[in-house]
């Protein structure tokens, strides 16, 4: 099983279901086997960072590292640096694991390097960092330039383990553990123009504003609840719940089923059997509030307004640097104009009742049914919406 989870070729759903196998065959055999006095094969703190609540990934890392042998403290989500400074120190972590996709997690993490520096600490955590939002440059040149111990980019839950192999093999002097080589930018980041904006005044795109403001069929918000299955699941995006959520690829040798294979041998026959089962046991409750609000558009900003004109709330779009320079705010009539435009908002929920069918799924050790179970519920939000 090891083999398969370090060839990088194997099918994720099909990795998930090894180790369900593995974790339940240790488990059985556990109870027989002699205690020994060894700190085991090396602890992880993993967490995903703060402000961040996207745990999937760091979920499967947990998975994937500890039927490896690893001892993973699994700290959750939205975790602040001084948190998993304090789980690193009681479990005597020798490796700290940050996920985030948010851009933004990207900055906390740098911060985070930036306290265990100043907190003298660096020299004892080797740090590994994964997310959608990094990039391997950024994490091993940037990132890397500015901690004064390790730190390294996992592009998924293998890489982790690799690089985990790696680092705990340097610690304990394994002859010939030694971490792969450094990535370099091709081109250097600073030499790329950017056309930044003026100093003087604000640019507003050329998108038009005498387009007719449009009329909406009501003012104010409207909730819908009791929304059937069967009434928005023709609009799942097959594509990204099967390639983007479960993993289904041909192998990278070339070898094996190819990705429509695997779609009608695994996905189509899965999905069927997940949609029964969102059914008859009433896993799904879907429900939308939406709404349209009068509104105008200030320089980057759209500001909603009440019934009687005044401010309700404001969003501040970021707009393009170069080419048309286009920002959100320029599609809504500009306050100078005198005019009031209108938006529309919409909130949707596939309901909390899933989410604990899910966490009760990764407690007992489900992992593939975790992972597509999730996925779905992800891509019918997206498919209500
Ligand atoms: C599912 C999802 C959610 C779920 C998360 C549920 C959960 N329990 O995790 C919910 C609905 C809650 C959610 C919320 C939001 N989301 Co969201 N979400 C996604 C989505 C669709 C999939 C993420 C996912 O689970 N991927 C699957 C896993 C397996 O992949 P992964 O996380 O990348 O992990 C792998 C590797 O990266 C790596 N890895 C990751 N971490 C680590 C750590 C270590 C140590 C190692 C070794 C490896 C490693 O290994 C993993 C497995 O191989 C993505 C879009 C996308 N397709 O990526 C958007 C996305 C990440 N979300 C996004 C946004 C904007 C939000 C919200 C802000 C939306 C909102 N306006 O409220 C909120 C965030 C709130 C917050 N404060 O965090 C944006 C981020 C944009 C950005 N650039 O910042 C994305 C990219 C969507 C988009 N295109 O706009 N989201």
């Amino acid at each position: 099983v090891g083999e398969l989870f370090g060839s990088g070729q194997m099918q994720l759903p099909f990795v998930l279901q090894s180790a369900e196998v593995m974790k339940t065959a240790v488990a059985h055999l556990e109870p027989h086997m002699e205690k020994t006095d060894d700190d085991g094969k090396g602890t992880i703190v993993l967490a995903t960072v703060r402000g961040d609540v996207h745990d999937i990934g760091k979920n499967l890392v947990d998975i994937i590292l500890s039927n490896n042998g690893y001892t993973v403290v699994n700290l959750g989500i939205k975790q602040p640096v001084s948190a998993i400074l304090e789980a690193a120190d009681e479990h005597r972590a020798d490796v700290i694991g940050m996920s985030g996709l948010l851009v933004k997690s990207t900055v906390i993490m740098k911060e985070n390097l930036e306290e265990l520096n100043s907190r003298g600490l660096a020299r004892d955590y080797p740090v590994i960092l994964g997310g959608a939002a990094l990039t391997r440059a950024y994490v091993e040149q940037d990132l890397h330039e500015i901690y004064d111990g390790e730190v390294r980019y996992a592009r998924d839950a293998f890489e982790g383990l690799r690089l985990m192999d790696a680092l705990i093999g340097i610690k304990r002097g394994v002859p010939g553990a030694k971490l792969p080589e450094l990535k370099q930018r091709r081109v250097r980041a600073a030499t790329v123009e950017v056309d930044e904006r003026p100093e003087e005044g604000h640019v507003r795109s050329d998108v038009a504003t005498d387009n007719p403001v449009p009329a909406p069929p009501f003012r104010g918000t409207r909730v819908v609840k009791g929304i059937q299955l069967k009434e928005y699941a023709s609009w799942l995006d097959e594509g990204a719940l099967f390639k983007g959520q479960w993993g289904l690829k041909q192998a990278r040798t070339g070898e094996g089923p190819s990705y429509e294979e695997l779609v009608e041998s695994e996905g189509r026959p899965r999905l069927r059997g997940l949609l029964d089962r969102l059914q008859t046991e009433n896993l799904l409750e879907a429900a939308v509030v939406y709404g349209y609000f009068p509104c105008v558009s200030k320089d980057d900003d759209l500001i909603v307004l009440d019934d009687d004109g005044n401010e309700r709330t404001r969003f501040t779009f970021p707009r393009q640097r170069r080419g048309r320079r286009l920002c959100l705010a320029d599609f809504f009539r500009p306050e100078e104009s005198g005019e009031t435009d209108v938006v529309g908002f919409q909130v949707v929920t596939v309901g909390s009742r899933i989410g604990e069918e899910t966490a009760r799924m990764f407690e007992a050790n489900a992992y593939r049914d975790y992972l597509e179970l999730h996925g779905l519920s992800v891509q019918l939000a997206e498919a209500l919406a």
